[in-house]
């Protein structure tokens, strides 16, 4: 077993949508843990770093607009191999592509709208986290659930 944090942003289509809930829900449901959670304004300066390594790409003027149009919801989900779990259950950036069963098949139709972000590796993770939460907002507690989720 490898117990992982990731980085998942819920991106203000979906606050505006009101999908936060049934995202949260699928994480949940799926046993792994909460563990940090907030909404905010994303600045100009945190689009762009999290963002970086999609500068000068034809689509990086409107992904920094949209990711700041609204508020998202940033949160850490942490499981047994949480990077790759969390990145399957999202589905693939075009939501026509997605598996059925894919947050993103489920609830969008378009890239550029497709309602949420997660790490797609370990450095990656390491590093979004760190750019959205300080360390003392990252909380470690026991679920009780957790024998009944995982075979220890
Ligand atoms: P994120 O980073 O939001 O989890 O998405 P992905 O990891 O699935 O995909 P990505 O980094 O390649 O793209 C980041 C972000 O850019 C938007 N996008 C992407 C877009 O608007 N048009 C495009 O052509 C592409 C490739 C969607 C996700």
């Amino acid at each position: 077993m490898k117990i992982e944090r990731t980085l998942v942003l819920v991106k203000p289509d979906a606050v505006q949508r009101g999908l936060v809930g049934d995202i949260i829900s699928r994480f949940e449901h799926k046993g792994m843990k909460i563990s940090a959670l907030r909404m905010l304004m994303v600045s100009s300066e945190l689009a762009k770093k999290h963002y970086g390594e999609h500068e000068g790409k034809d689509f990086y003027k409107g992904l920094v607009n949209f990711i700041r149009a609204g508020p998202l919801v940033a949160m850490i989900v942490e499981g047994d191999g949480a990077i790759a779990v969390v990145r399957k259950m999202v589905g693939s950036t075009n939501p026509k592509d997605a598996l059925p069963g894919t947050i993103r098949h489920d609830f969008s139709i378009h890239t550029g709208r497709n309602l949420i972000h997660a790490s797609d590796s370990a450095k990656s993770a390491e590093r979004e986290i760190t750019l959205f939460f300080d360390i003392d907002e990252i909380i470690e507690y026991e679920k009780n659930e957790e024998t009944w989720v995982y075979e220890k």
